[in-house]
């Protein structure tokens, strides 16, 4: 692939300063030189692209520790609160390309890399993808990170070092087969092993209590099994500011190298297996996207890391504090989903037990310290521990959920007097059908703030999901839109336009992305829309070349690249799209003489390894492809492919390449999305519901530049209680949807097999399809026809495209970062100066 590397869309201003390395391109090709040969032991006469793209990458990190290093300096100097963004996910990709923009030595390292006998696109296309993510919300704590470098805000992340990332997928006839992601087989520039701070973390055990030296009964939690954290850095740069934050992301440890009472037991393997079950709690990413695996090893997980970060901020706290008054005045703490949520029992577990602090002080710390982010209204996700799970890995934990619930369930019983139902409706302790513990009651209890990530999303919180906490804490729920980070959204993975931007506005996009409203005056200018539409086509071609190394299929680079890309789920209905592709595939057989535009429908996306219905719809597309694309009568007007493993770096490829970005959720089910943002930053149009941040999309580009279909959320809700036509009578009435199910039915495109697409045919007649696909089918087909003449208009596709593009600068995390900053965790945010 030619991953094309930036040039002068990065400020030519010279190298931002460096303190201790000097950063010319002579500079760097020694210090590439002594990692070649001091560190890999290698020849630099015989290295090859790997050992130049690992020894390019420790160069990168020498120039970053420094930076890093004085940041950390500042924060202590001017005594600053600090925010620790907690996540079980971060969806980090690649790091070598980013960090040499972000550090602006790009000329400088190409020449570098250039001196060395490579391309410096080669070089940074060897590395592996940090894939510690599911999807959306791992890719947006990731692009929080930029930003929050970019800002300068003294934040953390605090995560899992996996061993293992999101699995790796490959099409086996296909179908989806899972392979594990050993992405540190060759070990990783990027990540610091540390031994130093190092936690004992304890599980299991029992409660007893003791009186302390003031008399006071404390509990303590004995008998436990205990397993270190031992901290891995991960350097995040900021945009050329000189700013450096960390990731702090644990592994697992056994607690000793050997557990030596086995020795006395002269049990040897005992001891070796006992120190193995320790370290498994950091080996590897559950894959499950809004759906619970439910499992002991997940919850020791979200224990482990929160248990290891909470003694890191403690220490760090206890450095310059004496008591813990001023302790929310110091510590904001975000909790990505509620993953990370048994924090809130974790601090009042050290406040109230480890620091002897009384019950409504330690309260009123803790509920001003935290912050929570729902990002999902899918009922299946919402996180519920059995009580005898919980009780079992974490007793006195338990015993402060029951506590807080104990004493919240008094306030709400004060405010709604003998309303049993309303207390059993807003318990943490959920009781039918053996007690559970919803996490996110607990997560809205114990914070200040619950903020979901798209307005249409935290509408439906406060009226639906949640509705009576909102009725009970008025002024907690708030809105923060996702978004993207421009640098490696555009800048890096885009750097054709990104050129074209910056030679026609200046830099100023950047780091302030709602400057590309200048763009609009250019939309008029003929030569403008054809240098754009000329890089949209070679990005297109770059793409071609990939998908024909990874598939096989050659696919028209002038033909409509229709793209969704993004996790497999029933309800951001991949299926619908298929059936509009069958609906084509029929189209064109019975009218040769079609004007349709030739299209490309493109593919991606992962399905979880036990949702079987998600893998059968992989097999659908995958079947369709084989059908279509080696259909002579069909003539190259219409490919299907579908891309294997799907990430980060797959993503960076494919964005700037579509024309048309395919968001087509049932409305009210997808919380944000944030690809959609990605998509219409690179100048795609999308086709879409009004769904999550896509209807903020469609605010900013304007309706003209958005194709809209399908049912509102409010009318999405209420045909599930009312339906206004059954599937059944749709299919009755119209011939091009019957032939498209019955296509399912008949075996067209299961070699003959009628049983295998079964269960998809009848899911859409189901009556209670949840994702409503029937009743938005007919809709959608409309609406691709409106694409379809749309773009036999080249010129003015172009001319919407660079206004989608123009009105994109709601979109950058920057700007939701700043939200956060200043409405959530108290932090004013300095303008540059
Ligand atoms: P931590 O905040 O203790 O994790 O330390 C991170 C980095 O901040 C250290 O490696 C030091 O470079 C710096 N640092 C730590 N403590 C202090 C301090 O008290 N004053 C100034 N800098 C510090
Ligand atoms: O978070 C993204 C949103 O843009 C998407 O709309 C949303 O679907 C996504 C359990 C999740 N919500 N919930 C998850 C991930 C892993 C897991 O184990 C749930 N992912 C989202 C960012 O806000």
């Amino acid at each position: 692939v030619q991953n094309k590397v930036v040039s002068s869309a990065v400020r030519d201003d010279g190298p931002s300063s460096s303190l201790h390395f000097k950063t010319n391109a002579e500079t760097i090709r020694e210090n590439i030189i002594h990692h070649l040969m001091s560190f890999q032991g290698r020849d630099p006469e015989r290295s090859g692209a790997v050992d130049i793209s690992k020894a390019l990458s420790y160069t990168m990190r020498d120039l970053m520790v420094e930076k890093w290093i004085a940041t950390q300096k500042t924060f202590y100097a001017k005594k600053k609160k600090r925010v620790y963004y907690l996540s079980l996910e971060f969806l980090i990709g690649r790091s070598l390309l980013n960090s040499v923009i972000n550090l602006g030595i790009m000329d400088e390292v190409k020449k570098a890399v250039a001196d060395l006998g490579y391309d410096l696109s080669e070089i940074c296309d060897e590395e592996e993808d940090a894939g510690l993510g599911n999807g959306g919300l791992g890719r947006l704590a990731a692009c929080f990170m930029d930003s929050i470098a970019t800002l300068k805000i003294p934040a953390y992340g605090y995560g899992i070092r996996y061993e293992y990332g999101l699995f790796y997928q490959q099409l086996v006839d296909g179908n989806q087969v899972e392979t594990p992601d050993n992405w540190l087989r060759y070990g990783t520039a990027w990540a610091f092993d540390r031994r130093v701070p190092v936690f004992p973390v304890k599980f299991y055990g029992h409660v007893t209590t003791y009186q302390d030296d003031k008399g006071n009964y404390r509990a303590q939690w004995v008998n436990t099994k205990d397993v270190m954290a031992m901290p891995c850095d991960m350097l995040i740069p900021g945009y050329r500011n000189d700013h450096v934050i960390n990731m702090r992301l644990w592994t697992a440890r056994a607690s000793r190298e050997l557990d030596l009472s086995y020795f006395g037991q002269g049990n040897y393997i005992a001891a070796v297996e006992s120190k193995v079950s320790s370290e498994t709690i950091s080996k590897v990413l559950y894959p499950p996207d809004h759906n619970l695996a439910g499992q002991e090893l997940r919850l020791k997980q979200q224990y482990f890391f929160v248990a290891a970060t909470f003694q890191d901020i403690m220490r760090r706290y206890k450095k310059k504090n004496e008591t813990f008054d001023a302790f929310p005045d110091h510590v904001a703490v975000q909790l990505n989903d509620t993953h990370p949520a048994i924090a809130i029992p974790e601090l009042m577990r050290l406040l109230l037990d480890e620091e002897g602090i009384g019950w409504e002080k330690a309260w009123d710390i803790t509920v001003r310290t935290f912050a929570y982010t729902n990002h999902t209204l899918m009922p299946e996700a919402l996180e519920r521990w059995t009580v005898e799970l919980l009780g079992k890995v974490l007793p006195r934990h338990l015993q402060i959920i029951y506590e807080i619930n104990h004493r919240f369930l008094e306030t709400v019983a004060q405010k709604y007097p003998n309303d049993g139902n309303k207390l059993r409706k807003l318990s943490i302790i959920e009781e039918d059908g053996g007690k559970k513990v919803r996490m996110a009651h607990l997560a809205i209890v114990g914070s200040h703030s619950v903020n979901g990530v798209a307005a249409l999303h935290t509408k439906l919180l406060q009226t639906r999901l949640f509705h009576d906490f909102d009725k009970f804490y008025p002024g907690k729920f708030n809105s923060k839109t996702n978004g993207i980070t421009p640098r490696r959204w555009l800048l890096q993975a885009n750097p054709e336009l990104a050129d074209l931007i910056s030679k026609n506005l200046g830099f100023a996009w950047i780091t302030n992305l709602d400057e590309l409203r200048n763009l609009e005056a250019h939309a008029g200018k003929k030569t403008f829309r054809k240098r754009w539409s000329d890089i949209k086509r070679a990005n297109k071609v770059r793409l071609a070349d990939y998908i024909f190394k990874e598939t096989q299929v050659t696919v028209d680079p002038d033909s409509m690249f229709d793209v969704q890309v993004k996790r497999i789920h029933e309800y951001k209905r991949q299926l619908l799209n298929a059936l509009h592709l069958i609906y084509l595939y029929h189209h064109i057989l019975r009218n040769p003489g079609t004007n349709v535009p030739p299209r490309t429908a493109i593919f991606a996306g992962k399905a979880a390894p036990s949702y079987w219905r998600a893998k059968l719809i992989i097999k659908l597309i995958t079947s369709i492809a084989e059908v279509v694309n080696n259909d002579p009568r069909i003539a190259n007007r219409l490919k299907v492919v579908f891309l294997p493993n799907y990430n980060v770096s797959q993503a960076e490829i494919i964005m700037p390449a579509a024309d048309l970005s395919e968001q087509i959720s049932t409305a009210g089910t997808e919380a944000s999305g944030t690809g959609n943002m990605k998509f219409s930053l690179n100048g795609a149009l999308t086709i879409g519901t009004l769904d999550g941040a896509n209807i903020e999309i469609r605010e900013e580009v304007g309706e003209e530049n958005f194709f809209l279909f399908g049912m509102t959320a409010e009318e999405a809700e209420y045909e599930k209680l009312n339906p206004s036509r059954s599937p059944m009578q749709i299919c009755e009435q119209n011939r091009d949807v019957y032939n498209i199910i019955e296509s399912l039915r008949n075996g067209s495109f299961a070699r003959g097999d009628k049983a295998l697409f079964q269960p998809l045919a009848d899911s859409l007649l189901d009556q209670y399809d949840p994702y409503l696909l029937m009743l938005d089918l007919e809709s959608y087909l409309n609406c691709q026809n409106k694409v379809n003449e749309a773009f036999l208009d080249q010129d003015n596709w172009t001319k919407m495209a660079i206004l989608n593009v123009a009105r994109m600068g709601k979109f950058s995390t920057d700007r939701t970062i700043k939200e956060y900053s200043e409405e959530i965790w108290g932090i004013l945010v300095e303008e540059e100066q």
